[in-house]
């Protein structure tokens, strides 16, 4: 049986062929992933799995990023991922490349597009499940010897640093966090407001560049990066989307959320501090009810397709958890945090950062 998709890696759409790996006509690459196979020995690559078994996250990552490596050289090739029938361990690969695309969904996505049958096993759709992208990034970095130089990101937790933050785990680029301790005012010391005379956090360091304003630093990142396809392509209608997401979450809710944190920053009557704050709620709760009936089922941002603007979402639903109800009560967007707090990039980020106190 085989099946054929084409997915969007490294900027570019490839067909992905998958089958029984001995039909496998030698044409393109070829991934092999059954020991057993009379094609093994001409395989471009091989992951031996025992029939019905699900790769480990190693393996996974080591596969995926020696198969973009190929991609990267090869950019017209086909690539032809098999096994003994082509449905589950061969499923199983295209789902994590599906995946790794910022498709979501990518078990039901393979169904549709690939193959009713494919990824045979719940092993095998938790192993697409745990896929840490920002991992596979990194490791196709290091094979492919474009390692780009480490950057810095001055931080401190769950601040408007938290999405620049998650988005470096995501693009699997080396890293340094620097923390600005804020319960030592280290905002406002000497050395900061040299890199922001603002006193605001964060700031990102890349080579000699010195950029303030999170949705900027995003931006810059995602340009940066563009094989980890975490913002369309630029020129698209698609790109004009994220575009304007981005814009309008850093216009509207994340200042609308800040005057709701520091009232007393807005006022000249210390009488006046709860109105203003119950005044930014009500408006916080009208520019949520916009994202939730803008968001439907998503069910990320841009629709099927998973972009730095989910971060940036998922960082502010995450600032509102104070407000009782502020996401719970609204389904979408409590679906979209849930599905973004659980990316293995978020969670480490997340985890690194600690609960949220406040
Ligand atoms: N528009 C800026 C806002 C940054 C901002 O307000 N940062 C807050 C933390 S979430 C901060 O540094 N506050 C320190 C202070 O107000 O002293 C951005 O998006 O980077």
């Amino acid at each position: 049986m085989n099946g054929s998709v084409t997915l969007r890696l490294l900027g570019k759409d490839r067909r992905i062929v998958g089958g029984p790996f001995h039909m496998w006509s030698g044409e393109g690459i070829g991934l092999c992933l059954d020991p057993e196979n009379a094609n093994r020995a001409r395989a471009t690559l091989a992951l031996d799995l025992a029939d019905f078994t699900a790769p480990t996250q190693v393996e996974l990552q080591d596969t995926l990023s020696d198969l973009l490596v190929r991609m990267r050289t090869a950019p017209e090739a086909t690539i032809y991922i098999g096994c003994k029938a082509g449905i589950g361990r061969s499923g199983t690969l295209i789902a994590a490349l599906a995946s790794l695309s910022g498709l979501a969904d990518p078990v039901a996505w393979t169904r549709q597009h690939y193959m009713a049958a494919a990824v045979e096993t719940e092993a095998q759709a938790a192993a697409v499940a745990a896929l840490d992208s920002g991992a596979v990034w990194s490791a196709f970095r290091a094979r492919s010897g474009t390692t780009p130089a480490t950057v810095a990101l001055y931080y401190y937790p769950h601040n408007a640093s938290a999405f620049p933050h998650m988005l470096l785990r995501e693009l699997g680029i080396p890293f340094e966090l620097r923390l600005v301790d804020r319960k030592q005012n280290a905002q406002n010391s000497q050395d900061y407001l040299r890199l922001n005379p603002q006193g605001l956090i964060p700031i990102l360091i890349d080579g000699d560049l010195v950029l303030s304003e999170t949705a900027a630093i995003a931006l810059h990142l995602v340009d940066r990066h563009p094989e980890c396809g975490l913002a369309p392509e630029i020129g698209t209608a698609s790109r004009a989307v994220f575009y304007k997401w981005m814009v309008h979450l850093t216009n509207t809710l994340q200042p609308e959320i800040l005057v709701r944190a520091y009232p007393d920053r807005h006022v000249a009557d210390p009488a006046a501090v709860l109105d203003v704050k119950a005044t930014a709620y009500r408006r916080i709760a009208k520019m949520l009810d916009h994202i939730e009936a803008a968001l439907g089922a998503g069910p990320y941002v841009l629709g099927a397709q998973f972009s730095a603007a989910d971060l940036f979402l998922a960082m502010l639903t995450q600032w509102t958890q104070r407000d009782q109800g502020a996401w719970t009560s609204r389904p979408f967007l409590a679906a979209h945090r849930a599905r973004i707090n659980a990316r293995p990039a978020v969670d480490a980020a997340l985890r690194f950062e600690g609960p949220q106190t406040r």
